[in-house]
């Protein structure tokens, strides 16, 4: 496989880039375009030069893994900066993704012409750093102001459409690209050639649109769009050489920071979770047709999961009314799809086609796999099972939805045990991506890697989990508000706590999320544990919860709640109710609390490694991070407290 080959059509040369998977720009890739933009000029029989790449999409981006390695030349600017000043304009043919270092080459080509399919963005503050090849100063003279402040601050791509009005490219095609491509070039060259990207106009802007743009681009703790925010606006405001010059500064500075190291770590970790060696060459069972039992928020929302992925499902309930509800949430799920312009009315009856009811299991015995999501009963779930081992296939998949319980007490007595498996979705099961897949140890290698492919299918984030008391997550989770508890009894304010969670870069701190959520879940599995014989001390939630405090439902938990409003405020009750168990009055910086808090979960983490529940410290990071609102930017807990 040549890196680059060049073939010319007439008077157009046609420069393919083939560096799989993703056309990373490597070192090589540099260098090679570098030369070859110097010896296409000085070829007199070229007069212009198209460049498409091989495979799966244009250029990805910078590769990055050479991020943690010292920048070797030609550095990506002078690349960009070497085939904007060729002599013959290059056009760049885009399929795929050009993102990043991928898209600031092609905005160094004179021209840039995409198929309807493809997608131009400028993600690097996903990896924390800033774009380093003039995407913060070509970006606002090719499109705008406003545009480039939202294609960098957001790091979303644009689809071909959106970017051709946003002037980002020349033109969409169709057809064969690369045709295309050479026929827009050797058209170009008989017009009249527009400016160079770096010599176009730019327009300052008011400093209230500044304002604005830096309060919509905050994100707590994520320090990257608002370096990328400030690298635009100081493009506005100088010349293209001072604005470069800021944007490498900028960018290097980001790239050795802890924020753009936890980034690459969850960038990485994110692409080895679905694909684990141990089930290198272990074929899935193919998965068609779908049962899933329940249809309350879990079960709906696994339905809807599952048929969004083009599966074939029959939701089951114990009655015709409890089918029509169950119906009547998965079709919900369709319609908010619809409301929001991501579905149209005959894409939302299409999947609702595909979704059939029924109080009968019977009607099960052709799926593949069957997913169980009633009540969190191990007696309701055991008489699932012992229906679904009469009436499915020997070979279907049967899954159980527990959060709590020990899958194999749920299975206990299942025929052909080795289909079992538990697949632990988070609630809203169509929205969050974190599905923890939980084998027992009778389960088959391909049952295994049967619930790794419906995590692909489904576009979720896979991670493997022993089985012990809530798994991963839960376990954690558990253990987070048990250690913040501990600081309320040492006299930490709870919403210092919740306020230093927020400052960390989660949505909510501990308190305010159980109120959201409510108290009285976890104080129904430690009252379930104390019934059956498990000593659970007595926790701050349960003296809440016994007080009829079960959060914003009961208009207060470990906040009050004005009369149809959410703002939390400090309550005198909860200070009353746990005076007893307070026993200091402790002064904390909100970064230590954080610190603290993090460690805990860390700790935690260090056992469930230990005890075998996770396979590597990057999966716990990745349910933290996809199921619970850990902050990508700092990695995960395993991330935020190594040594
Ligand atoms: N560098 C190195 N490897 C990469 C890579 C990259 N940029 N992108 C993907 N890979 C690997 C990935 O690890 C996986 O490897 C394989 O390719 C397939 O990836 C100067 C500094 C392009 C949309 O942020 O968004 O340019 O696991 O499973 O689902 O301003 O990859 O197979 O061994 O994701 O088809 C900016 C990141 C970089 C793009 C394709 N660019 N990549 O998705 O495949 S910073 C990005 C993606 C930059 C400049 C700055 C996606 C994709 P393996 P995949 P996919």
């Amino acid at each position: 496989m040549t890196l680059l080959t060049v073939r010319r059509d007439g008077e157009i040369a046609v420069v393919t880039l083939d560096n799989p998977p993703v056309n990373a720009i490597s070192e090589a890739v540099r260098k090679g375009l570098y030369d070859l933009a110097e010896r296409l000029d000085e070829d007199p029989e070229v007069r212009a030069v198209v460049l498409v790449c091989a495979g799966r999409t244009f250029l990805a981006g910078a590769d990055v893994r050479e991020f943690g390695q010292p920048p070797v030349e030609p550095h990506l600017p002078d690349v960009v900066d070497r085939i904007e000043a060729a002599e013959k304009p290059w056009v760049a043919a885009i399929h795929g993704a050009a993102l990043g270092g991928g898209f600031e080459i092609a905005m160094g080509c004179r021209f840039r012409v995409a198929v309807e399919s493809a997608r131009v963005g400028l993600p690097e503050v996903t990896l924390g750093v800033i774009p380093g090849a003039s995407g913060t100063v070509r970006t606002p003279r090719l499109a705008g102001v406003e545009a480039a402040v939202e294609l960098v601050t957001s790091g979303k791509p644009l689809a071909a459409a959106k970017a051709l009005d946003a002037g980002l490219i020349d033109a969409v095609v169709s057809g064969d690209l690369e045709t295309a491509a050479v026929e827009f070039a050797r058209a170009s060259l008989a017009a009249e050639m527009p400016l160079p990207v770096s010599k176009r106009p730019l327009q300052p802007m008011p400093d209230d649109f500044w304002q604005a743009a830096r309060k919509a681009a905050a994100r707590a703790g994520h320090k990257a769009p608002l370096r990328a925010l400030d690298s635009i606006r100081f493009a506005t405001e100088t010349s293209f050489a001072a604005a470069m010059a800021h944007e490498r500064e900028t960018f290097l500075d980001l790239r050795a920071s802890d924020e753009a190291a936890a980034l690459r770590h969850v960038f990485f970790a994110e692409r080895a979770a679905p694909k684990p060696a141990a089930l290198k060459g272990i074929d899935p069972r193919p998965v068609k047709l779908v049962g899933v039992i329940g249809g309350g928020t879990m079960g709906a929302g696994i339905a809807g999961a599952c048929r969004e992925a083009g599966m074939e499902i029959i939701l089951i309930e114990r009655d015709a009314e409890a089918v029509a509800r169950g119906l009547d949430n998965v079709a919900k799920i369709f319609d908010g799809a619809v409301k929001r312009g991501k579905l149209t009315e005959k894409g939302r009856a299409e999947r609702m086609a595909g979704v059939r009811g029924s109080t009968d299991y019977a009607d099960l015995a052709q799926a593949d796999l069957v997913i169980e999501a009633v009540f969190e009963e191990i007696g309701v779930k055991r008489a699932v099972f012992a229906e679904l081992g009469r009436v499915c296939r020997p070979d279907a998949v049967l899954a159980t939805n527990t959060s709590y319980l020990d899958p194999r007490a749920i299975a206990e007595g299942l025929p052909n045990p080795e289909r079992f498996i538990g697949l632990h979705f988070f609630s809203p099961a169509h929205i969050m991506k974190l599905l923890e897949i939980v084998p027992t140890p009778e389960t088959a290698p391909e049952v295994l890697a049967t619930g790794f492919a419906l995590a692909r299918a489904l576009n979720k984030m896979p991670v493997q989990a022993g089985i012990c008391e809530g798994f991963i997550g839960n376990r954690i989770l558990k253990r987070y508000r048990a250690e913040a508890e501990v600081l309320v009894t040492q006299g930490v304010a709870i919403s210092e706590i919740d306020a230093a969670m927020r400052g960390y870069g989660f949505r909510m701190g501990p308190f305010e999320a159980q109120d959201l959520g409510g108290l009285d879940i976890a104080f129904l599995q430690r009252e379930g544990a104390r019934a059956e014989g498990q000593h659970v001390p007595e926790t701050l939630g349960d003296i809440l919860v016994r007080a009829g405090r079960k959060g914003q439902k009961t208009g207060g938990g470990w906040y009050d709640y004005a009369e149809g409003d959410r703002a939390a405020l400090p309550s005198p009750q909860v200070a009353e109710l746990l005076a007893a168990r307070i026993v200091d009055a402790r002064e904390l910086p909100r970064p230590e609390i954080a610190a603290h808090l993090v460690a805990a979960m860390a700790a935690e983490g260090a056992a469930i490694l230990e005890e075998g529940i996770a396979q590597r410290p990057e999966d716990i990071d990745l349910v933290e991070v996809h199921g619970y609102g850990f902050p990508r930017w700092k990695g995960g807990p395993m991330f935020a407290s190594r040594g």
